[in-house]
C-alpha cells in the first residue's frame, strides 16, 4: 500500500487556508482519493472545524496549542483519522500566528513517521492585500513590528508561497507582489490562485499532491521575539445562543454584528487579523451562515448564506486581533448586549494571549 500524503498548509490569519484546503479536499475527492482534515487552534470552538463538518469531511480538531507545541496530539489526531477514514491525503491547517513549522512539525513528522506518511513541501498561503502592506508595496493598516517578524518568518520558511485572492488584484498589483516575494524569499516557488473562484489552484495542487519536502537547513529563529509577537495578539473564541420572538434573518444578523464589532475595534485602534462568525440552527449542521473580516478597512463578507429564517441559533465567534484579550471580550459582550429585538446570550467565552511557543521537537538539520 502506498503512503498517505501529508499536506500542511500554513500562512497568516485570514489568508484563505481553510478555503483553499476545502477546495483541495473536493479536488482530491474527484480523483477518488479519501481525505482527512486536521484543524488547530489555541482554544476549542472553531469556525474552521464547523465549516469542515458542514462540508461533511472527516475532521479532527486540536485545540489548546499549536501543532509544534502539541506534536503528540497532532500525531494522535492523524492516527485517529487514519483509523476512522483511512485518508489517502491528510490536510492539516496550523494556527495562523505560528511559524517555524518546517523545523518543528514537517521535519519531525518526516523523521519519525516517514514510513507511514509522505510529507509534502510546505505551502504558505498569502492574502495579497495584507502582504502588500507588510512588504511596504502599498500603504494601509499594519501590525506592529514583532507581529510582522512572525509574518515574514512564515514566508521565509515556505517551500511554496501561494498568492491567494488574485480575484481582488489587477495584473499590475499581482505582478508587483509576485516580484517582491520572489526577490525577498528566493527559496520559495510561487503560485498564484483564487481559492474562492478556483483559478490557478490546479497547478499548486498538482505540485503538492505527491511531492515530498526536501531536507534542508531550517531557518534561524528568535523564539523570544516570536513569543513576544504572538503575545501581542488577542484571541477570543465564544459561543452565543440567539433567541428571538419571531423567525429572523441570520445573514443580516451576521453582517450587522460583524460591522458593529469592526467599528468598535477600529475605534480602539485594534488591528483585526481575522474575525469569523458562524451561525447555525444547531439541529442541521449543514445549514450554516458565516461572515469573515480580515482587515480593519474591509467590509465584512458573508461567505456562507442561510437560505431560511431562523427561529433560534447558535453563534460561534472567533476573533483574532492585535489587542488585549480584555478589550476583545469587552467589545464582544457590549455588541451582544446592545442588540434590539434578538437575545444574544454568551454561553461560553475564552479570551487570552497565545502562550510562549515551546515546540516538542525541533530539527534544524535533517538527514
Ligand atoms: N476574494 C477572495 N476571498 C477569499 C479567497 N480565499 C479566501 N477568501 C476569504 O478570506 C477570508 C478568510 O478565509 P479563510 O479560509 O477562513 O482563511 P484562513 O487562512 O483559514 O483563516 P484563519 O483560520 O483564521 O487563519 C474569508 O472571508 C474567505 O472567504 C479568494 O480567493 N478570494
Ligand atoms: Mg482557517
Amino acid at each position: 500500500m502506498s503512503k498517505a500524503q501529508y499536506i500542511l498548509v500554513g500562512g497568516f490569519l485570514g489568508a484563505g487556508k481553510t478555503t483553499a484546503i476545502l477546495k483541495l479536499a473536493e479536488h482530491l475527492k474527484a480523483q477518488n482519493l479519501r481525505v482527512g482534515l486536521i484543524t488547530n487552534d489555541q482554544a476549542g470552538g472553531l469556525v474552521d472545524t464547523a465549516r469542515a463538518r458542514a462540508a461533511n469531511w472527516p475532521v479532527e480538531e486540536i485545540a489548546g496549542g499549536c501543532f509544534c507545541c502539541r506534536f503528540n496530539s497532532l500525531v494522535e489526531a492523524s492516527q485517529k483519522l487514519a483509523a476512522k477514514a483511512q485518508p489517502d491525503v491528510f490536510l492539516a491547517e496550523p494556527v495562523g500566528s505560528c511559524t517555524d513549522l518546517v523545523a518543528t512539525v514537517a521535519f519531525p513528522l518526516r523523521q519519525m513517521y516517514g514510513a507511514d506518511w509522505l510529507i509534502a513541501p510546505f505551502s504558505v498561503v498569502v492574502d495579497p492585500v495584507r502582504a502588500a502592506h507588510v512588504l511596504g508595496l502599498e500603504t494601509g493598516t499594519q501590525f506592529s513590528e514583532k507581529v510582522i517578524y512572525i509574518y515574514r518568518k512564515q514566508l521565509e520558511e515556505a517551500d511554496i508561497i501561494v498568492i491567494n485572492k488574485c480575484d481582488l488584484l489587477d495584473n499590475a498589483r499581482r505582478a508587483a507582489l509576485h516580484a517582491a516575494l520572489a526577490k525577498q524569499f528566493p527559496r520559495a516557488e510561487i503560485f498564484e490562485c483564487s481559492a474562492r473562484t478556483g483559478t490557478g489552484l490546479d497547478a499548486w495542487f498538482a505540485r503538492i499532491a505527491s511531492a515530498e519536502i526536501r531536507p534542508h537547513a531550517a531557518m534561524d529563529m528568535d523564539y523570544q521575539l516570536y513569543g513576544q509577537g504572538e503575545a501581542l495578539m488577542g484571541w477570543l473564541n465564544a459561543l452565543l445562543k440567539v433567541s428571538a420572538p419571531a423567525p429572523f434573518d441570520g445573514n443580516l444578523l451576521l453582517t450587522d454584528l460583524a460591522a458593529r464589532l469592526r467599528a468598535q475595534l477600529q475605534n480602539a485602534n485594534a488591528e483585526v487579523a481575522h474575525l469569523k462568525m458562524m451561525l447555525s440552527t444547531g439541529a442541521d449542521v449543514l445549514a450554516i451562515g458565516s461572515v469573515s473580516l480580515v482587515h480593519n478597512n474591509q467590509k465584512p463578507e458573508l461567505t456562507h448564506t442561510l437560505l431560511d429564517p431562523l427561529a433560534s441559533g447558535e453563534l460561534i465567534v472567533n476573533l483574532r486581533a492585535e489587542a488585549t484579550p480584555e478589550l476583545l471580550e469587552q467589545v464582544v459582550r457590549r455588541v451582544a448586549a446592545g442588540w434590539l429585538g434578538l437575545k444574544l446570550d454568551v454561553t461560553k467565552l475564552e479570551s487570552f494571549r497565545p502562550g510562549q511557543p515551546n515546540p516538542t521537537h525541533r530539527i534544524s538539520q535533517p538527514d
